[in-house]
Parts: C-alpha cells; structure tokens; sequence
C-alpha cells in the first residue's frame, strides 16, 4: 500500500494531480473524486495538490497551465474517466488531434482539428508507466497500459502537459503523464456488464502511481506491448 499522510507544512516538492468534472451525461467523475480524495496527502515526502480541471477543449488545458505555474510540480499526473476500461490504464502517448465524438461541456465539438498547429504529431508521456502498472498490479488492483488516450478532452490536456513539460526550463526536468480510470459502481448499477472499480481502489492504484513516479527514474523493461 503507499503511504500517505496528510502533515501540510508545505515545503516539501510538490506532485499535481488533477481530475475533471463530469461529462457525458455522468453526475459523478471518478477521476476527480479520486484525486480530491488525495488532495495534501504527503507521498514519499511529496505534496499532492489536487486540481479538478473542466471537461472543455482549451479551458482544460489553460487551468492545467496555470497549476503548473502556480505549483511547479516536479510530478504532474493528469487523470480522466475512461468509462468501459476495467482498471486503471496510464497512457503511453498524447496525440496532436482533436477529433470529439461528443461536444465538451461548452457544447464544441472540434472534428480532427490540431491541437498545436507546428507540434509534433506526439509525444511520449514520461512517467514510469510500465513501473506505476506493476505496482498498481501488486496490491491487487487491474491495471494496463495504454498506447491510445483517445482524441477528446482528456488527450488534449496530457498533449498540452507533455508541451509544457518540454519547454520547461525547470531542472531537475519535471515529468507528468496521464492515468485513464474505470466508472464506479454507482454509475454502472443500471449497467452492470460494464466494468467499475471502487472509488478506494482508484484512490489506492493513483497513490501508488505517485508513489512510483517519485521514485522511479528508469521505467520497468516489462512485455506490456500488445498487437492491437
Ligand atoms: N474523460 C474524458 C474527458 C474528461 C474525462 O474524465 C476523456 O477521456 O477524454
């Protein structure tokens, strides 16, 4: 199990967590619940600062930018609901699209738009993925990587974190990515062929992701690859 107190003198190096607000019809987002749930925590003598971003092409991103500023985390895990995966997933990659299958919660809904017109295609999330997968494993909690985070909000804002990240003078070079997290039971009970995890499970599998991030500076060389 991490562990975590929630001492605040604040300080210790800081790891900026955030989650989004419910979208999609939903009442709930697992993704914040879990991550306020772990707001001041102290991990491996880090501060977790929480952040609830808004489900909204471009707004995410300008209220992820100014956590970065205001905080300088040296750890930024961004997490969204993934609705329909059965365990928590870090993405392995962030793509330079917008493509929504469903307007955001200002009612856009861009169609295969750039996100940075002269960026890469992509980049690379540079968190321990492999690493953070196993350790989640470990304590009995489903767990995957990921090679896709989509093309809605959630990849537009692990694209504008990995840009920040890039072009930060900070040193040691901050590191971030993105953990996609399962519904709740609550929000399946009308549904129950589609898979959930307890929100405590989520909350455990993202303090252990923090945990993992701050001690880890090589990824684990584990066969997570896959076909397709
Ligand atoms: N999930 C969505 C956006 C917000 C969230 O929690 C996504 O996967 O893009």
């Amino acid at each position: 199990m991490a562990r975590r107190t929630t001492r605040t003198s604040h300080s210790e190096p800081v790891i900026l967590l955030t989650g989004f607000e419910p979208f999609g019809g939903e009442t709930i987002n697992p993704s914040w619940e879990a991550a306020r749930a772990l707001h001041h925590a102290i991990i491996a003598g880090h501060r977790v600062v929480a952040v609830e971003l808004p489900c909204v092409f471009g707004r995410a991103a300008a209220v992820l930018g100014k956590a970065l500023r205001r905080h300088r985390p040296v750890v930024t895990i961004c997490t969204g609901q993934a609705g329909g995966r059965p365990g928590l997933a870090p993405e392995r990659v962030a793509i330079n699209v917008d493509d929504a299958r469903i307007p955001d919660n200002a009612g856009a809904q861009p169609l295969d738009r750039p996100i940075a017109r002269r960026g890469p295609a992509a980049y690379f999330t540079t968190l321990p993925n492999k690493a953070i997968v196993q350790a989640i494993r470990a304590q009995g909690i489903p767990a995957d990587l990921s090679n896709t985070a989509g093309t809605f909000v959630c990849n537009h804002v692990a694209y504008a974190l990995m840009q920040w990240l890039a072009r930060s003078r900070q040193r040691p070079r901050p590191r971030g990515g993105f953990i996609h997290v399962p519904f709740i039971p609550e929000q399946v009970a009308e549904r129950p062929e589609t898979p959930s995890l307890p929100l405590d499970a989520i909350v455990e599998g993202l303090a252990i992701a923090c945990e993992v991030a701050v001690q880890t500076q090589r990824d684990a060389v584990a066969s997570l690859g896959r076909e397709h």
